[in-house]
């Protein structure tokens, strides 16, 4: 019987020691979710690197046997490679880039040779387990040498790539020293996945112009095979957002924030600390309305969550000090004795307190300068079961083509946001809940089992199609 092997940079598991006793923390993220039900199945497998570092061969054939239980397949990776695989090329050369911040990409060669080497580890443990016939799904761009690497060795396996961050134009691309080597690693795949239409033809673009390749619409031909790029907008788990907004803990956690706010509105925001979210732009447009907007004093806070990420980069300590001093010059010059304009936490919360936030919020802003996605948007809309609050969300994620009903805005324009903050604080009921049914009806029927059924699907069709045109 052939099986499915899902591919990613990190394994969903935390691996904690307790009292000398390692422990395995299935990961709550989204992604794994959705894929539990591909890679939980029998003969199935996810590979991939978990979480920490384990030196000693007797130690990792340990982690290794632990692991076989939850059908996860290890990769063990050194502190260098980390350093330069992961910090270094994935997050210091691809995510800039394909963020479009090419300024801050740093061209080292020592990183392209760690991420060579690493990916050729992944591809490695995948050639350990894959047989012909079997189906291999590679997320993430941490991994865009794989497909390719696979496909030299095992011809007649199924190989889909899935990218959760955006595609950046050829012209941003093409800047890459490495670039071919990269497209070649991807065009190994028989199914290449993006968020949104402008992924794929920023991608086509590329392969086009760099690789020669040809291509018709999104059908592609790499070396007399034919390859499909198709969009495949990744949803959330609906269901469970809508369990969580009424468990006990979250009803209690309301509770609380209800008393801190008293009656002032509240506007939330949600992100990992990264350059790509436009937090910096967010907090001027808050402080632009309140000076705008004297009437909303002591009556609306921003309760800002920023979810520590990165920081070891440079530029990400950078925007958390630029971030502290922002906040607080905003708090000193505004704030009252019995009024705090912006509530900033530097931390992450658990689902619950998360959910909590979702539904206390009048105003959720989501406003990235670039998001493949942006799941917090999506996950706003899921918990408001009341049917009520408004969402703000940039046209530079990905959500924005699918949350139509939302307040669409550029995030670059601060005067324009703040403006876009005073129609979300004085829309009608009637107004809000026409928009959250909309949405919620979107999120609700695209969610993450309907992506992974799809994607799965697709690859299916993009093999059968192969094999047909190989027989004729
Ligand atoms: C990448 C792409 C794409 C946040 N704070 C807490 C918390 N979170 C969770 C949210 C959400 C997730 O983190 C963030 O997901 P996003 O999609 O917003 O952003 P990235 O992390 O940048 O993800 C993105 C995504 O991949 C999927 O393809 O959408 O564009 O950049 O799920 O809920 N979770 C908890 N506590 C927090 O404080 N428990």
């Amino acid at each position: 019987m052939s099986k499915t092997i899902i591919v990613s940079n990190r394994l969903p598991v935390k691996i904690q020691v307790k009292n000398g006793e390692t422990v395995y923390k299935p990961s709550e993220g989204g992604l794994a979710t959705g894929l539990s039900s591909v890679y939980k199945g029998e003969g199935n497998v996810w590979i991939g690197w978990p979480g920490k570092i384990v030196k000693e061969e007797k130690a990792q054939e340990k982690v290794k046997a632990d692991l076989k239980d939850l059908n996860l397949y290890p990769v063990f990776l050194t502190r260098e490679e980390i350093d330069d695989y992961y910090e270094g090329f994935s997050n210091e050369i691809l995510w800039p880039i394909c963020h479009y911040v090419p300024s801050y990409a740093k061209f080292n060669h020592r990183y392209w040779e760690a991420y060579k080497k690493v990916n050729r580890k992944f591809a490695d443990g995948v050639l350990k387990l894959a047989e012909k016939g079997d189906t291999v799904w590679i997320n993430d761009y941490q991994l865009m040498l794989v497909p390719f690497l696979l496909r030299e060795k095992l011809p007649d396996i199924s190989v889909g790539y899935f990218q959760h961050i955006p595609f950046p134009s050829y012209e941003i691309f093409r800047q890459i020293p490495w670039r071919e080597s990269l497209l070649e690693g991807i065009l190994g795949a028989d199914l290449i996945g993006f968020h949104t239409y402008d992924d794929i033809r920023h991608f086509i673009s590329s392969v086009t112009r760099i690789m020669g390749v040809n291509s018709t619409a999104n059908h592609l031909i790499v070396h007399n095979r034919p390859v499909i790029v198709d969009a495949f907008p990744m949803g959330i788990d609906y269901e469970k957002f809508v369990e969580i907004s009424s468990l006990p803990r979250t009803r209690s956690n309301i509770k609380k924030i209800k008393q801190s706010a008293r009656e002032a509105k509240i506007i939330l925001s949600i992100d990992r600390l990264d350059y790509s979210k436009g937090i910096l732009q967010r907090l001027q447009a808050f402080e632009l309305f309140l000076k705008n907007h004297r009437e909303y004093k002591e009556k609306v806070s921003l309760l800002m969550v920023v979810v520590p990420s990165r920081d070891e980069v440079p530029q990400y300590r950078e925007l958390k000090e630029e971030i502290d001093r922002v906040v607080s010059d905003i708090n000193a010059r505004n704030q009252t004795l019995s009024w705090q304009p912006v509530f900033y936490f530097y931390r992450s919360f658990p689902v619950e307190m998360l959910s909590a936030l979702y539904q206390m919020a009048d105003v959720c802003l989501v406003t990235p300068k670039r998001d493949g996605m942006n799941l917090v948007s999506k996950e706003y809309v899921a918990s408001r079961v009341d049917e009520k609050g408004v969402l703000i969300l940039s046209e530079m994620a990905g959500a924005s083509k699918e949350l139509s009903e939302a307040l669409i805005i550029n995030p670059n324009d601060v005067p324009g946001l703040s403006n876009t903050l005073l129609e979300a604080l004085a829309m009608s009921r009637n107004e809000q809940q026409e928009r959250m049914i909309a949405m919620r009806k979107t999120v609700e029927k695209f969610n993450i089992h309907h992506w992974v059924k799809l994607f799965m699907q697709r690859l299916n069709e993009v093999k059968s199609m192969q094999r047909s045109l190989a027989t004729k």
